[in-house]
């Protein structure tokens, strides 16, 4: 299915048949052109910037390149192609025809989450509108204005979803979706992860490789679900995701690169003296680390959770590659889920399979992101030096579902309160490591030239060299 770019709003969904869909959506695309100004990157509207653009859903068109203005890139309407006669993968609803419109009895809890997954696309762009003026190179500026506007569409993606199938409440939420700030007082956004200020490149790095990938996970989940227009929008949204993913998984394998260099070159393993040589002592990154992996665990949700049961019942959202799972009903079986037992120590608990939805895709995240892990640790290892990153228990500095709160240590270990608050510093970027790391962010516009503390990219953008003017300012 093309995309027809002649309409004002770029869409593959025929929206010029729908009038009044229409003009709705034209009503509020002014009023996302004045958030984007004032909210997304700051003071680059004028830049020419390499972006990839989607033509049509397919493998053929959906990465188009060219240089474009921000403010003028095409935000539009893409649903991947239908599949014929799809029916529901999961739950009580098994084999059923999916559905085409929202059914009443689901209506307000369909409309939650694709408020909130709506909510998490302009809040990141909010988080990271400062970082264009401390980029360490143009090939990584353009890198980030990629994610942001594609964020941006993924916000498209989903207002579209409420003001085609919500009605009135849908425009109301979708009006909201502006209106609520990342880390505002007063209207913040609604997950915690999406108010934590992301102010240095190296936050940045760890965001797209831990939290987009939160996005993978919940989409790949909103991708089963039996409302079709859900599932087709997120099925395309995570073409792009992939792309978001990648920057953050080279991005922190190349901060580990030049600090191995740096380690080489000074024959040191000593954190002050590879931060006087302008590095980032491995050190840090894990705190970094820590702090971002344990912030995105909380996005999965409960370990017990009757929301995600009835999610999973009612065929509204599913596990991530639901056909990989020889049982799509998950009636009988339990999980065996890891709680506190309330004084002090861990106990299993037997949790009915579909109340435990959410960990069950935690766990599945967690493997996924041990995968990266492993790679920078094989580029550590390879320099000849013995440390090795790690992500930390899962039950680590969590603020949502069974260890919210429990003062449990990286390594897994529940310990006396006092001590554990007293150790947070040794886990968690301290105020001065943030102030080392800010101090790195110097910016860097010299076509090829990276700034100190990374090492460059193995290659360019869709087959250009490093040295390619990827964002020309103005
Ligand atoms: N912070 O039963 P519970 C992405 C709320 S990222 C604050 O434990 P449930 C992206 C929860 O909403 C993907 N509140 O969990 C990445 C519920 O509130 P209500 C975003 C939280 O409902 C990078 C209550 O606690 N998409 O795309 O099973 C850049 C009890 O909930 C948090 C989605 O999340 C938290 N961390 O699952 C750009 C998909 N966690 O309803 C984009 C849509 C839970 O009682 N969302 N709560 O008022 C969902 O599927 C579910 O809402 C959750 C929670 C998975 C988030």
């Amino acid at each position: 299915m093309a995309i027809d770019y002649q309409e004002r709003i770029p869409n593959n969904v025929d929206l010029g048949e729908n009038r009044t869909l229409q003009r709705a959506l034209e009503q509020w695309q002014p009023r996302f052109l004045d958030w984007w100004r004032e909210m997304g990157p700051s003071d680059f509207a004028a830049a020419e910037v390499y972006l990839r653009t989607a033509t049509s859903v397919d493998a053929k068109g959906w990465a188009s390149y060219g240089a474009v203005k921000m403010p003028d890139y095409r935000w539009g309407i893409f649903l991947a192609d239908p599949v014929a006669e799809r029916t529901i993968g999961f739950g009580d609803e098994l084999g059923k025809p999916a559905w085409q419109q929202v059914p009443g009895e689901h209506r307000s809890t369909l409309r939650r989450l694709i408020v909130t997954q709506g909510d998490t696309e302009p809040a990141s762009v909010e988080q990271q509108r400062l970082l264009g003026h401390t980029c360490p190179s143009l090939y990584d500026l353009r890198n980030l204005f990629q994610v942001n506007v594609e964020e941006g569409r993924h916000l498209w993606a989903m207002v579209y979803l409420l003001h085609a199938y919500f009605g009135r409440d849908g425009r109301e939420e979708a009006e909201e979706l502006l209106q609520r700030h990342s880390g505002d007082a007063d209207k913040p956004r609604i997950l915690g992860t999406f108010n934590e200020p992301i102010t240095d490149w190296l936050s940045f790095f760890m965001f797209t490789y831990f939290t987009d990938r939160d996005g993978k996970f919940q989409l790949k989940s909103l991708a089963e679900s039996a409302f079709d227009p859900l599932s087709r929008t997120c099925t395309f949204m995570l073409t792009e995701e992939a792309h978001h993913m990648f920057v953050g998984d080279t991005g922190i394998a190349r901060v580990i690169k030049r600090t191995l260099e740096v380690m080489k070159e000074l024959g040191t393993e000593d954190a002050a003296t590879i931060r006087a040589a302008g590095a980032v002592d491995l050190a840090t990154l894990q705190r970094y680390l820590n702090f971002w992996f344990s912030s995105s665990l909380d996005l999965f949700g409960s370990e017990s959770s009757s929301n995600a049961a009835g999610y999973f019942a009612t065929g509204i959202k599913g596990r991530p590659d639901e056909a990989q799972y020889p049982d799509h009903l998950a009636t009988d079986a339990v999980a065996e889920v890891a709680m506190p037992d309330g004084k002090g120590g861990v106990t299993s608990e037997s949790i009915p399979m579909r109340n435990a939805m959410n960990e069950v895709v935690r766990g599945s995240y967690v493997r996924d992101c041990e995968i990266g892990v492993k790679r920078w640790n094989r580029l550590i290892e390879k320099a000849g030096y013995a440390t090795t990153l790690r992500l930390p228990s899962p039950r680590f500095r969590r603020s949502i579902g069974a260890w919210a709160g429990a003062p449990v240590t990286p390594e897994g270990e529940i310990i006396a309160r006092e001590a554990w608050e007293r150790r947070l510093g040794d886990w968690l970027p301290s105020e001065s490591d943030r102030a080392f790391v800010r101090s790195l962010m110097q910016k860097v516009t010299e076509p090829g030239k990276m700034a100190a503390w990374i090492a460059p990219p193995d290659r360019g953008i869709n087959n250009l060299g490093i040295d390619y003017e990827y964002v020309r300012l103005q």
